[in-house]
């Protein structure tokens, strides 16, 4: 039988506590930074009920979207991201060399194979600090218009665009661009100086403009506090439209980056980013991205509980190391999850 709810609970459920008359779940674009804190410091057992409410909302139940990545041009990025691997700053404490960009047949050889796999959407990633127009750029178009013919979403992310770039991409049939604002409009200084946020927003508004979907989130793990997350997720949900996907890394502390020594992000807090995502961007895909190497399975599981709804699959994110797809696999079928499929959602009980 059906429990009552008693009026204080029902209140807690429906109204979003300004007592404007929104439901919570309702898609909002005013969130103030005291909010999104106040949110994120929940106790965890009402953190997730409430974010598994919002999810169950505007989402399917228990499904994971797998997107595979892909470093189509490896290395010597003239931008000083402290976090970053591929940075040229650091490429001698790194040993990350310059890659010239691959040839669209490997490419879609590879997106192939990852669609063989189970994957649903190819992210393709060149460490460029802005896209440059020439032989390059043609053969992304011809990358993008070759995943798409696969059936699969199409997404790149290429640094800095014109708009001109961004709606040729459009053209080409991208999905969605991938462009992080990473962390805090306050801390941003502390991990990046040769660019600003307001060339990140810049670059997100031309590929809104061109009708791109947007894929966009952080890092956390960098020394930012709880402030600087909750900022930048209150920066994203103030977005209108949000970006239709939120990744949500936590550091990978590569040797020779200038992070290197940051300790692991704690499971713990990993879930507070995700179900936060979920509860100020109802109906965006929340994507846990890198670092869910370091998670046991129990602290994923939770993350799915969260409203996260994909993960990178593939053995390699960009340059470091990500889950083995067999492992995945079995903690989707032990969680019970379903994979979603090209067309639709399929049981992960058979083989994606
Ligand atoms: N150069 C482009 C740019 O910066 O937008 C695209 C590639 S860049 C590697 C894509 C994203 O990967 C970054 O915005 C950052 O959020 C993430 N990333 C890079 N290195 C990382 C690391 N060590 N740990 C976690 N996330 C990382
Ligand atoms: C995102 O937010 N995370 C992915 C994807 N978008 C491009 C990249 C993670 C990179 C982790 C470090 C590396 O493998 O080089
Ligand atoms: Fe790395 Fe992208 Fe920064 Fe270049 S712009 S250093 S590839 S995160």
């Amino acid at each position: 039988m059906k429990k009552q709810m008693s009026s204080e609970q029902e209140t807690s459920i429906n109204h979003n506590g300004n007592g404007d008359g929104r439901a919570e779940g309702d898609l909002r674009h005013d969130w103030s930074a005291q909010e999104v804190v106040a949110v994120m410091g929940l106790p965890l057992t009402e953190l997730l009920y409430r974010a598994q409410g919002i999810h169950r909302r505007h989402h399917p139940e228990n499904t994971v979207q797998l997107a595979s990545l892909l470093s189509i041009k490896t290395g010597a990025c003239p931008e000083d991201c402290k976090y970053c691997p591929q940075s040229a700053h650091y490429a001698k404490a790194t040993g990350v060399d310059r890659e010239a960009l691959m040839d669209v047949a490997d490419v879609l050889d590879k997106a192939e194979q990852a669609r063989a796999a189970g994957a649903t959407r190819f992210c393709m990633g060149a460490a460029w600090r802005e896209v440059r127009d020439g032989a390059d750029f043609d053969a992304v178009l011809e990358m993008v218009r070759g995943v798409k013919a696969l059936g699969l979403e199409a997404c790149v992310t290429l640094g800095m665009l014109s708009q001109d770039q961004a709606d040729r991409l459009a053209e080409a049939g991208l999905t969605a661009y991938n462009h992080n604002l990473d962390t805090s409009p306050e801390f941003y200084g502390e991990i990046i100086s040769t660019r600003t946020y307001q060339d990140r927003l810049d670059t997100l508004a031309r590929v809104r403009q061109s009708g791109v979907t947007l894929c966009s989130g952080g890092i956390i793990g960098m020394g930012e506090s709880q402030l600087d997350r909750a900022r930048m997720l209150q920066v994203l949900a103030n977005l209108d439209p949000h970006p239709e996907s939120i990744p949500i890394n936590a550091l990978v502390a590569v040797p020779g980056t200038p992070l290197a020594d940051r300790k692991q992000v704690d499971a713990i807090d990993m879930v507070r980013m995700v179900a936060t995502a979920r509860i100020v961007m109802p109906s965006s895909r929340v994507r846990l991205s890198a670092g869910r190497h370091d998670f046991s399975r129990e602290a994923q599981i939770l993350c799915f509980l969260a409203g996260a709804n994909s993960i990178f699959y593939g053995e390699k994110l960009l340059t470091t190391a990500n889950n083995d797809t067999h492992e995945d696999l079995a903690l989707i079928r032990d969680a019970g999850l379903d994979v979603e499929a090209l067309s639709g959602v399929e049981r992960s009980t058979d083989s994606p």
